[in-house]
Formats: C-alpha cells, structure tokens, sequence
C-alpha cells in the first residue's frame, strides 16, 4: 500500500474551525428551539423594466408588494421558471420579488432572551432580504444557506403579522459562481433596443428562485453556534473529538452526551471542547459495505449560562456517525477498508419545480439509488440541499461534495475577484457539511479551462485553503481527461477524470472506447500515482429511441456504450481505479442550443424517474460489485441470489 496522504488528524481540526467563523447548524427543534416552515405560496413579481431596477428605485419593499403592481401566486420553494405559461418568466434575467406575510407568535416576541432567526436554505443567485420594509441582510451564492436575526425588526410592531420581502436577482458574471455573462445585443435592425442575453459555459438550466425552505427559529440570547466533530476509532473503541462554540456568554458550561440508536448514553463530557470515548463502536458504514449502513449516533448538547439576572439553557442534538477516510496511492479506505465508488452524478432538477426541493422526488430518488444498487454520488455540480446530505447520512450513501465552480472558462473568471468569492464559498459549504459522515471528499471545480495559465494557481489555492478548512477529508478537482495534465491535477489527493469517447470525439465509434480508456488511466495515472476516480462518463439517449445494430441517441447505444467502458474499469479497479460515477442519474434540462434535445439526456433514468435500457446495465454491474465484497446478507443480494 502507498502512502497514507490523508490521516485523520484530531487536533488539526480546531485550527479549521477558527477560520470558519459563525456556524450555519441546520436549525432544528429542541426543548429550548422552535422552528416554523414559511414553505408555500408567496406573492411574486418579477421587475420586468428595461433595467430590472425599477424595484429598488420604486421601494418594493417598503410596502406590500400588490401595491407596486400586479403579483401572482409562487410556491416556494420552486424555481419561478416553469411554473407559468409566460415564456418571458421561464428565460428571465433579472430581479424577482418574493413576500409573505407570516404572524410571529407572541411567545417569541415577548421573551426578550429568544433570538429569532430567519433563515434560507437556498435563493439563486443574490438575495436582499427585508422585514416590514427594514433591510435584515443579503447574500451572494444560489446553493447555500444564509440568515438574519430579524428580532429587533419583527418586536417594533408587537401584534401585527410581519412582512418578509424577498429580491433574487439570477444574473451570472465573469466573478459569480458559476461565471456567465450578460451580452448587449446593440443592432438595431436584428434585436430591440437595449436587448440582452445570458450566456454561460455551464451544461445545465439556470434555474432560479427560492429553491430550498425558509423558516423562522428562535434560540435563546446565549445559544449553541457551530459543533465541530471529528471522529476516529481505534480496534473497537470509536473516538469523537467535538467543540462546541458558544455565543452570548463568556462563561457557558457545556454538556455533551453520546446517545445510540437504543437512545442509550455510551459517552459523555462537560466543557466546550473534548474527546468521547465510545466502547463496542457501530462504525458509520457506506451502504452496501455492511449489513447496518449509515448507523447514526445523536450528539446531545446541552449549554447553560447565566445571563443578567437570568439563567439561560439551549439544547441542540447533532446526528454524528463515527469512520474514517484515508487515501493511499492506489486506494480510497473507508474505516481502513478499501472503498470503490459505483455511484452516480446527479442535478437538482425535476419537471415543474426545476431546482425546488421537493420531498417526493427526494424519497423516490433515493429508492432508485438504492434499486441500483448504487452507494455514492457527487453533488454535480453545485451543493445539494442539507436535506438530502442528512438522507446520505441515514441510508449511507457516499457523497462527494462539489462547489458551484462550474463552467469556469473566461480568463476573467480566474481573477482575484472571483478566487476570493470561490473561497468564501468553499468556507460556507466546509461550514455547513463538515459533520455529515456521507461527504467524504471535498470537489472545488468542475472542469475549469485548464489551457488557461491562471488555472493552476488558481485551483492550487483553492486546494490549499480546503485542506486548511478540513484536514480530515480529501480534496480533489474534477478535470477532462482530454485537458492538459499539469493545470492543478498535482495539488489534489485524487484525480477525477470526466471522459467521453465515442460521443464528442470518434462520434459513433464504440470500438475505439477501451483502447483510449486504457490509454487514459495508464497516463494519468503514471504521471501522478495517485487513485482514480471516472468522474464522469456517458451517452446522450433519447428515451425509446431504438436502433440496433446500436446508432447515437438511442438506448442501444448508451447501452453499449456504458458496457464498453465497463470492461476497462473491472482491469483497472484491481489496480488504482477507485470509482465510477455514470453522467448521468437521471436526464436534466439545459439551455436550448443544437446541442440538447430539450435537455440533457445522459439520463440512465428520464427526467421523471422511469429506466432507459442502460439502467439495467448499471444495475446489473453495480448489484454484482456490491456482491464481490461479501458483506450482504444473502437474501438481500439482487441479481445474483
Ligand atoms: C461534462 C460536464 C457536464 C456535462 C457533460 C455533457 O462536466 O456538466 O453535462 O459534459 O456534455 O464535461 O453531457
């Protein structure tokens, strides 16, 4: 076995957690915390004037929004783009305004100890956020949370219903994350006046909107800020170093406790930072590894503090799983045993409510996993909902974690600008997944222009900073294999490889895809030692589509496709190779373009959830790696019994 690049490293962890600043805990009830959805249908308009401004000159915020014109029903969370018959909204570039008039108990707002705390789980791409017409925060990045304690607003007018007003403007440039661009069109006789478009480099719909829940929570004044948990084992003795930040008191005294599945204490300590020894662990194991995945324990922290004359509580219960992840020159090791990742990439993305969460599609996105046989995914190419890590979490399902770095091409996206918003952003996604066992690797970019000489310093920082953030996991980029080899590829801890023979290049040529794969993995992984990863492979399939002997955009082909690289895998995970990962899950909407048939169709599954031909393929293939390891129970082994 090579080098162990990736120990896990307790005590490094808490330099991390310095520079993570304020916690972004997923907000949850406890005895001491309430939480209330605001899911549902909110007032919309979008600023259609020639400049999109016409909201802030006009003050859309300062009273309800039916009063600046006339409004229409959103559901939130959703993306606006496909929910009317109006083509203008579903290509919009712009600002949108959201409102909701919601009632705030008088229990929150009469408790002068209770912080209330609005919260979003994802608006893309800017958001400005007012209550009753008062300025409470705002927030760059369309797939992170953020919030604003809204209590000094909401308690200036005790006992009347309150007024969230929401701008969401989607408009992408050289230093967002994912880079665009908005191109002027000035010709007079080809395009009306003051006409402008869009561009990226991206291959997927740029939805937009308030995609993921907004709620309203209250902790106390002295409250729990961020958890920190690393967790190792040593024979059967699982360890769990955690910190607790407090804020609100100098002086909190902090309890923590260990509770299993049997809700039975097996650990516990006081003070804010400490290491918890647990006996006879139940190791956090990848679905498919052990007849138990995803076993979770719940860490129960409990903060007092006296504050004035009063004396203040919070409890916040953390899920925590206990493994370890290592990375040698030749294998990924999950709990020191060798893991291979067959598993997929996904989007956010469904018929109707394009990015929105949408709990159906989650669950039946998950039994679909499961069908397949399929124990890992990367969050192509933006981070998923914390809703879906926390199901990760539960059925063990492996997850690489991705940045919204995507489609980073233009030589001004590589600018300072821009690294200093992608490494804020890499410090919110560190900050808000750091405890989820199921991510166990971090991916900072998809593809960047690697010919561009600002790529490699640019990814060497990201890489660097990452590790800084998280020493427990590795970090990786993810590059085409037809990309030049030196741009970033020697800084990361894996490389991840997208491919495509015989659909961008040697189109229809299924002959030529096992002698360049060989070609492939033998280069990359000559040059640098280091496991593989194949990120991505995949073939356009229009569904029901038939053509044998097998002709592009049909099943055949996706499926012989699929199967002609198989072959090269099975040589080359007895050796490096350390992953698959299908392109795609499931088909997906895009931009329109020559390129895509109303979307993406890389799906082995349609957009709505229903197997191509190549569905079965995976299947078939990932059921019987599951079964070379062993570790399933024989009535649960499909297809091979
Ligand atoms: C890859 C990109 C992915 C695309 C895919 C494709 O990473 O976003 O959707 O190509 O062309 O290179 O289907």
């Amino acid at each position: 076995m090579g080098r162990l690049l990736f120990a896990v490293c307790v005590v490094c962890a808490w330099d991390a957690a310095h520079l993570l600043g304020g916690g972004m805990l997923f907000p949850r009830d406890s005895p001491t915390r309430e939480v209330k959805e605001l899911n549902g249908l909110w007032s919309f308009r979008a600023d259609f004037s020639p400049g999109r401004n016409a909201g802030f000159q006009q003050a859309w915020f300062s009273g309800p929004l039916r009063e600046s014109g006339p409004v229409i029903d959103m559901p939130v969370p959703a993306s606006y783009n496909d929910i009317t018959q109006d083509a203008r909204l579903r290509d919009f570039v712009g600002w949108v305004w959201y409102e909701k008039e919601v009632w705030i108990a008088v229990r929150w707002l009469r408790d002068g100890n209770t912080r209330i705390m609005l919260r979003v789980g994802s608006a893309h791409y800017y958001s400005v956020v007012w209550v009753n017409g008062e300025k409470v925060g705002q927030h760059e990045g369309g797939h992170l949370p953020f919030e604003a304690d809204i209590g000094a607003v909401a308690r200036k007018r005790n006992g009347t219903s309150c007024r969230i007003t929401i701008a969401v403007n989607n408009t992408l440039d050289f230093h967002t994350l994912p880079p665009g661009r908005v191109e002027y069109l000035n010709h007079p006789k080809r395009y009306p006046s003051g006409y402008f478009v869009q561009s990226t480099h991206f291959d997927f719909f740029n939805y937009a909107g308030i995609h993921r829940s907004v709620l309203l929570y209250t902790t106390p004044k002295v409250y729990i800020d961020d958890i920190t948990v690393v967790t190792n084992f040593s024979d059967s003795t699982g360890l769990l170093s955690y910190q607790v930040s407090v804020v609100g008191s100098t002086r909190p005294s902090v309890r923590v406790s260990l509770v299993d599945q049997d809700e039975k204490c097996v650990a516990s300590s006081a003070g804010s930072s400490g290491l918890l020894k647990i006996v006879n662990i139940n190791l956090w194991w990848p679905y498919l590894m052990h007849e138990k995945p995803g076993y979770l324990y719940t860490l129960e922290v409990q903060v007092t503090a006296e504050a004035g004359n009063s004396f203040l509580e919070d409890m916040y219960s953390l899920p925590v799983g206990v493994r370890t992840v290592q990375v040698t020159s030749t294998q990924f090791l999950i709990n020191n045993k060798p893991f291979y990742f067959h598993g997929v990439n996904k989007h956010e993305d469904s018929d109707i409510r394009g990015k929105g969460l949408d709990w159906p599609l989650i669950v039946k996105d998950f039994n679909l996993l499961k069908w397949l046989g399929a124990n890992s995914f990367r969050t192509s190419h933006y981070p998923y909902a914390e809703e879906v890590l926390q199901m990760c979490d539960r059925h063990g399902i492996v997850v690489i974690g991705e940045s919204p770095g995507v489609g980073i091409k233009d030589v001004q996206s590589f600018e300072n600008a821009s690294l200093a918003h992608h490494l804020v952003v890499m410090e919110e996604l560190v900050r808000r997944d750091k405890n989820h066992p199921s991510v166990v690797m971090w991916s900072v970019a998809n593809e960047p222009a690697a010919e561009m000489p600002p790529a490699g310093p640019y990814i060497k920082t990201l890489v660097a900073h990452t590790k800084l953030l998280d020493w427990t996991r590795p970090v990786t980029f993810i590059t085409n294999s037809n990309f030049a080899m030196d741009h970033g590829v020697p800084y990361v801890d894996v490389v991840c490889l997208n491919s495509y023979f015989s659909w961008y290049q040697d189109q229809g040529h299924l002959e030529v895809i096992s002698l360049q794969l060989n070609e492939q993995f033998e280069d990359w992984h000559g040059k640098y030692q280091k496991p593989i990863i194949q990120s991505e492979y995949g073939a356009d399939a229009v569904p029901g589509l038939h053509n044998d002997p097998p002709l592009m955009f049909t099943e055949e082909y996706q499926k012989a496709m699929l199967e002609s690289y198989h072959s090269t895998f099975d040589q080359k995970r007895k050796k490096y190779l350390v992953g698959e990962l299908v392109w795609n899950f499931a088909d997906f909407m895009t931009g329109q373009s020559i390129m895509r048939v109303a979307g993406n169709k890389k799906g082995i599954f349609t957009r709505q959830r229903q197997p191509k031909a190549g569905a079965y393929v995976i299947r078939e293939r990932y059921w019987r790696i599951a079964n070379e390891t062993g570790v399933m129970p024989a009535w649960s082994r499909y297809p091979c019994q």
